[in-house]
């Protein structure tokens, strides 16, 4: 094996020797599916920001009932440019709207429904929250996406066969009002309507829709089809991470495994990046009790790595609060972040090195390794078409050290290495492996343990085709140490009787409650349930009818739920109708619910 590699060595080719003989060869095909322009455009952007605003915000639920009053909307500083602002500051390069989410609320006047800013307090009436996103979009050079959900819990004609024609309409309306949309979101939930149906929905006709009204638009959903979930709420990628997925024709379904949406498939059918959504708090909407609760810039960076690092695009979200503002305490951490990642990606250690790959497609210098280097992102280096291993070497100036190598895969001709080794030459003369990993795709930030090197050997071990990169850099992050975060739950939903009970002493007045769920090991998580008081502990009255803790199976973190009004009891229960299994452990059901916190507010 070493000799075999010695060998290889000595044959390689450097760049200038093979000048000679570079006219005439043809760039790689494409091997399989293969992003689209604007697939690749979108995950240029790499980092984005996600807000959810809305009736939520006023009223601090995470799932609204669609019953919420139109006058509760009324934020009284609303500023896009100011969102706008901080997520360029930030380096961001593109927001999201949640323009309408499950309660049915519409961020802007929608003419098909009368649950929208029209009908709210706020500027009159004739305020419209999309037109001044999409113009502070526009003013500080930044993407304008729309989430607009099709379940929708006020719409009367939700599950029903007119409801996909309104809906329809409706994205007509948001599509083709605002200008240039570079990312439509579907959010694939579907849950009951206000007449507890719940609705078919028509997937072709609603992705057609999006590419007639805004044809570059890349459609998020589980499944795609121009780029996919990530399978979790916490923002973490697969460290394998393919861009491809296998799909029906249609998008209709099956659902995808979350394993293979975190990961994606290997030759897969369907070219749907993986997109990391996760927000910078514990929920989706803006909560003032969270506002210390923001995630803290290791948490961040982790994330960062997780996402960006592994081939995904990161969509964080940053809540707008009941001002219509970002709050301070989340645009100072994303200043901090982006002081970070400035810190530890604005020195690439790799600079002066000379690139030798030990195969270089036709000997062409239109391909050789020294490509990997330069800041042109359509200058590759490839090998010829039988080979699918092939290794080279970045010879430094001088000994460096660094504990990041970041690699890239030219995708517009498909994504190819299935698995790769990094090799460091020491001062000393000794080749030491470093990492074996498995996938590279767009971006792929390796950590590795700080090394000094004058050399870094790049192996690439597998690959579906001959080996197509564009990019290598090194870096030393001396800012990221670790965060331990807990596993996300992603499993079925089984039922399970055994309550939680708050005694608090004495009757008191209770305005709530909080359910914090613990999710690691074999531990449930209670997604429906029921709330029962009794002054004695032994009959007990229900004061709620069945209630679903909202979005809990994606984003398990504590709950916080008040009563419409007072309610005197001694004891509080928590009736669990419906819990979240992580394994399969039938006998675990009785101990599930011990090591959650279920506390009174009082
Ligand atoms: C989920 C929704 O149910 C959440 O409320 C949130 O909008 C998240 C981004 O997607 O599926």
């Amino acid at each position: 094996m070493n000799i075999l590699r010695t060998l290889r060595f000595l044959q390689t080719i450097s760049c200038l020797s093979i000048m000679a003989v570079s006219c005439c060869v043809e760039e790689p095909e494409p091997f399989g599916v293969t992003p689209t322009k604007a697939q690749v455009e979108w995950q240029k952007k790499e980092y984005t920001m996600f807000v959810h605003f809305g009736p939520n915000t006023f009223t601090g639920v995470e799932w609204g009932s669609g019953q919420e009053k139109a006058e509760i909307f009324n934020p009284s500083a609303l500023d896009c440019g100011q969102w706008a602002s901080i997520a360029k500051a930030a380096g961001m390069k593109g927001i999201i709207l949640t323009a309408k989410h499950h309660d049915g609320f519409c961020l802007w006047p929608n003419p098909l429904s009368s649950h929208t800013v029209a009908q709210s307090t706020w500027k009159d009436g004739n305020g419209d929250v999309l037109k001044e996103l999409s113009e502070a979009c526009r003013e500080h050079e930044l993407g304008f996406g729309i989430y607009i959900s099709p379940w929708d819990r006020n719409d009367p004609h939700y599950g029903t066969d007119e409801y996909n024609d309104v809906f329809v309409k409706t994205l007509e309306h948001a599509l083709g009002s605002y200008g240039h949309v570079f990312e439509q979101w579907f959010d694939r939930a579907c849950g009951e309507g206000p007449d507890g149906k719940r609705q078919v929905y028509d997937w072709p006709l609603f992705n057609s829709t999006v590419h007639k009204m805004q044809p570059d638009a890349v459609i998020f959903s589980d499944y795609g089809p121009g780029c996919r979930w990530v399978g979790n709420e916490s923002g973490s990628a697969g460290r394998t991470c393919w861009s491809t997925i296998n799909v029906n024709e249609d998008f209709m379904g099956p659902p995808l495994s979350r394993r293979d949406m975190n990961e994606g498939v290997k030759g897969g059918n369907t070219w749907a990046a993986a997109e990391t959504d996760v927000s910078i708090r514990p929920g989706w909407f803006w909560r003032e009790s969270e506002n210390s609760k923001v995630k803290s810039l290791q948490h961040l960076l982790k994330i960062y790595y997780e996402s960006v690092g592994r081939n995904s695009l990161l969509l964080l979200n940053v809540p707008a609060d009941t001002r219509g503002l970002i709050h301070e305490a989340d645009s100072l951490r994303l200043m901090e972040l982006r002081a970070a990642l400035d810190e530890i990606f604005s020195v690439d250690l790799s600079a002066g090195a000379r690139v030798e790959a030990d195969n270089v497609r036709g000997g062409s210098r239109r391909f050789c390794a020294q490509n990997l280097l330069d800041s042109d992102y359509d200058e590759y280096w490839a090998t010829d078409d039988e080979l699918t291993t092939a290794s080279f070497t970045v010879f430094l100036p001088e000994a460096r050290t660094f504990n990041r190598v970041q690699l890239q895969e030219y995708i517009p001709l498909g994504q190819r290495v299935e698995s790769f080794s990094i090799d460091a030459l020491s001062a000393g003369g000794s080749w030491e492996r470093i990492a074996s990993e498995t996938t590279i795709g767009y971006k792929r930030i390796v950590h590795v343990p700080t090394t000094t090197a004058t050399a870094v050997r790049v192996n690439i071990e597998e690959s579906q085709a001959c080996p197509v990169l564009n990019g290598f850099a090194l870096f030393m992050d001396g800012i990221y140490t670790s965060h331990e975060m807990s596993n996300v739950p992603s499993g079925e939903v089984k039922s399970a009787s055994e309550p939680l009970v708050a005694d608090l002493g004495a009757v008191t007045s209770v305005r709530g409650f909080v359910y914090a769920p613990k999710v690691d090991g074999n531990d449930g998580v209670i997604v429906d349930y029921q709330v029962e008081i009794s002054d004695d502990g032994i009959s007990w009255c229900p004061i709620s009818p069945v209630k679903t803790f909202g979005n809990i199976v994606n984003n398990p973190v504590s709950q916080e739920i008040i009563f419409t009004h007072y309610i005197d009891t001694r004891y509080l229960r928590l009736i669990p109708l419906r819990v979240l299994r992580t394994t399969d452990n039938s006998n675990s059901e009785s101990s599930t619910y011990g090591v959650s916190v279920f506390a009174c507010m009082q």
